[in-house]
Order: structure tokens, then C-alpha cells, then sequence
């Protein structure tokens, strides 16, 4: 957002974050309905994740989120209370002994190294939670006119379809095949719990033509929340400032667009999959 739109203030998610694994723990509606959480009697409740071990950088204490606890309860929408990752232990600086894992939702609602869960009636009070990972409005175009805002901008959770070109880069020299043609790999991430994505589109001109990438990995059984990897073989002239865009359709039927929205964060970018300034020889 920073680099293709307009300045933010934020972290500089250069093409976004992600983290794409195999999880494996108890489900977080199992515990609390082994708590006696009576979901009936608590609509509109919330359920916040905690952290005392580790304090963050503004100098708070304790680290936390929350998720709405109907989120928590929905057995589609597996959420983890995670104790290994790819067969292992979770690694010390991914949460040992044990985090939150919110498929699809901002990795901010995944709280590392976990100590307390909490059902409660109001969202998260954490500064992270109220004052950060939301999508504020346009108007809110720096701090000052940030202020007015926090307050009425829902907290960000629900993550947008994605996809990444990873090969080639921005600023790199391609060789051209005899055909004519580049490799270009990358991956797409659906919205939320709206995948597998089922398309991905590659393209040098704008969009005015395109190619469709074949999948890499799965092969088969893709997971609703699993990113894929592709591959596809495209036309393009030789050349200086080349630009290969991708676009990700997902089961959902949510595509990436061309017209992104800015926002103060830079969070939530769901623009096309770009690179840049390619020198093709
Ligand atoms: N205790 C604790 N948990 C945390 C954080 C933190 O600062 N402290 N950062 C959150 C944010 S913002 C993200 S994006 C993810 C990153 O998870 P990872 O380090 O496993 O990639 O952890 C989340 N959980
Ligand atoms: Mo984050």
C-alpha cells in the first residue's frame, strides 16, 4: 500500500504476510464447552486471548485480542488452541507452549504463548485491539484525523482474497525462452473461509490478456484456508520496465481488485499480485 498507493503508518507488509501450516491442537469450542460457555444466553460476547509472559514494544505489559465468540463456537470456522505446527512442538518464537490459531482472520488475533482465555462481554481493551488492524476510512489520512475514528472502525479479522508473484521479483533480468515466453510461480490465500481459490490469472499486458496458472501444491483435497501454489507460462516481449500482475478468484467468488482502497494502516491490501521494472532480454 505504501509503495503502489500513498504513505501509511505502518508496517511495510511489502506483498503481505502469511503464515500457511499444519496445525494441530484442541479445538478452542471444545474447551469452552467443556467450560460451560452457553453460547444462547451470551450473544454478541467475545472471547479474548492473552498473553502475560511477553511484553510489546509500547511498553504494555501483556499482549491480547479477541474474537467474537460466536467465531470461537462455529465448528467451520476451526479455531485452534494450537500445540504443534508441521508435526513439531510450535517453535519458541511461533508461541511455545501454546497460541491461538484464527484461520483467515489477521495473524493479530493469533495470540503467541498463550495463558489466559477469557469470555467476556466487550472486545479486547488492548491497545493493539482498539488502536491497530483496522480498516480506518480514507478520511482518516494521518494520526490527528486518525483520533476520530478508532472508535467507530470495526477491528479488522476477516482477511481478503490474495496472491503473490514470487518468481520472478521486482527489478529482475528474465531470459526469454525460445517460445517467446517467462515462468512466473507465486501463491493465492482466499478470503477468510471462502476457498480453496479456484483461479489465478497472470498477465504483462494491464489484464488485456491473460493466463491461467496451473496448481503446483496440492495436487488435490486443497483446504479451505490453505494457500496454493502456482505456476504459469506466459507471453512477453523483450524489454525494459516490464510488469506482470496476477489476480486470485476464490470459491467465493471474491477477485482481487484493480482499484484497491488506502488505508492509515496499509492493513487488508487486496490489489492485484504485482512486480515491477522487469528487464526481459
Ligand atoms: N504474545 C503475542 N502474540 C502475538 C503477537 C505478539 O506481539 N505477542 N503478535 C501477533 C501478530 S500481530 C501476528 S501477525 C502473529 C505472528 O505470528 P508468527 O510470529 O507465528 O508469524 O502473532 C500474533 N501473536
Ligand atoms: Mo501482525
Amino acid at each position: 500500500m505504501r509503495t503502489l498507493l500513498k504513505e501509511v503508518d505502518g508496517l511495510d507488509w511489502f506483498e503481505g504476510a502469511v503464515m500457511n501450516c499444519i496445525w494441530k491442537g484442541p479445538k478452542l469450542r471444545d474447551i469452552l464447552n467443556r467450560a460451560g460457555v452457553d453460547v444462547k444466553n451470551m450473544k454478541g460476547s467475545h472471547v479474548e486471548f492473552a498473553c502475560h509472559k511477553v511484553p510489546i514494544q509500547e511498553g504494555a505489559s501483556w499482549y491480547g485480542g479477541s474474537i467474537e465468540l460466536e467465531r470461537a463456537m462455529r465448528d467451520g470456522a476451526d479455531v485452534l488452541v494450537a500445540l504443534e505446527t508441521n508435526g513439531e512442538p510450535l517453535p519458541m518464537k511461533h508461541g511455545y507452549p501454546v497460541r491461538i490459531v484464527v484461520p483467515g482472520v489477521s495473524g493479530c488475533r493469533s495470540v503467541k504463548w498463550l495463558d489466559r482465555i477469557t469470555v467476556q462481554s466487550e472486545e479486547s481493551k488492548h491497545l493493539y485491539h482498539r488502536f491497530d488492524y483496522k480498516i480506518l476510512p480514507p478520511q482518516a489520512n494521518d494520526k490527528e484525523a486518525a483520533k476520530q475514528y478508532w472508535h467507530v472502525t470495526p477491528a479488522l479479522h476477516d482477511m481478503p482474497v490474495n496472491s503473490v508473484v514470487a518468481i520472478p521479483q521486482t527489478g529482475d533480468e528474465i531470459k526469454l525462452s525460445t517460445a517467446g515466453t517467462i515462468e512466473v510461480k507465486g501463491y493465492a490465500l482466499p478470503k477468510v473461509d471462502q476457498g480453496p481459490v479456484v483461479k489465478v490469472e497472470v498477465s504483462t499486458n494491464d489484464g488485456r490478456t491473460g493466463e491461467r496458472g496451473d496448481i503446483l501444491i496440492p495436487k488435490e483435497g486443497q483446504s479451505k484456508w490453505a494457500w496454493t501454489l502456482r505456476k504459469a507460462t506466459i507471453r512477453i516481449d523483450k524489454g525494459s520496465k516490464k510488469r506482470v500482475i496476477s489476480r486470485a478468484t476464490d470459491k467465493g467468488g471474491n477477485v482481487q481488485t484493480d482499484k484497491p482502497q488506502w488505508n492509515l494502516r496499509g492493513v487488508a491490501y487486496d490489489g492485484f499480485g504485482e512486480v515491477r521494472d522487469l528487464l526481459v532480454v
